[in-house]
């Protein structure tokens, strides 16, 4: 199975780059935010839950994540593999992926950063928010919030992947096809 993260600050463009990923590898797509999104709009008791974190750029809490990633892992055994798009979000997070993944006799085969200047993120964030109807995404204070939050608590997950060496680096500015046939040559080397 090809297992891959795709790692990066709000706004990098995981979601886009994961969508071009999952049809050409045809991967399980676990996007931890579109599930969270998915639970909000459904007013579930998780959605209640992930909405207060969510909406001021917070972290929702790990074990909280954690579990309906394993839940998604577990639906999803049979098929090409898994792209992991916003999860993990901590180094317990990544902690716990590799622990869920090992009891299926599974692994983390690479993870692809797209690294993109925090100006860029900004912009990308509010030409996001005219279309998104994210809470999120609309205010400067949420908005510089999501991404201190990354370099305190998401930026740490890239030296666990380092000393695993299975972190790479891309180039996250530029067209989306681009940087898609950048991810594609790095997917090869897995
Ligand atoms: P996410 O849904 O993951 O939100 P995000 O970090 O903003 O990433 P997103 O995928 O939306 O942005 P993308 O880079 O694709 O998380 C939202 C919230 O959920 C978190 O703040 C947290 O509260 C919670 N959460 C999620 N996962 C969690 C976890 N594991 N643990 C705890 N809490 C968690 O794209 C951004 C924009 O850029 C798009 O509009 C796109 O069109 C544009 N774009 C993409 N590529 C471009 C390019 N090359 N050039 C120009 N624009 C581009």
């Amino acid at each position: 199975m090809l297992n891959i993260v795709l790692f990066g600050p709000p706004g990098a463009g995981k979601g886009t780059q994961s969508r071009k990923i999952i049809d050409k590898y045809s991967l399980v797509h676990i996007s931890t935010g579109d599930l969270f999104r998915k639970h909000t709009s459904e007013n579930s008791a998780l959605g209640q839950l992930a909405k207060r974190y969510m909406d001021s750029g917070d972290l929702v809490p790990d074990d909280v994540v954690i579990s309906m990633v394993e839940d998604k892992i577990r639906e999803n055994l049979n098929l090409n593999g898994f792209i992991f798009d916003g999860f993990p979000r901590t180094v317990n997070q990544a902690d716990a992926l590799d622990s869920m993944l090992a009891k299926h006799d599974l692994s983390i085969s690479g993870v692809i950063a797209l690294e993109v200047p925090k100006e860029e993120l900004k912009s990308r964030i509010k030409a996001r928010a005219k279309t998104s109807g994210r809470a999120d995404d609309q205010a400067d204070g949420e908005i510089n919030n999501r991404i201190a939050v990354y370099n305190n608590k998401t930026a740490p997950v890239a030296e666990y992947y380092k000393k695993q060496d299975k972190f790479t680096a891309v180039n996250g500015v530029g067209s989306v096809h681009s940087i898609f046939a950048f991810i594609t040559e790095k997917i090869a080397s897995f």
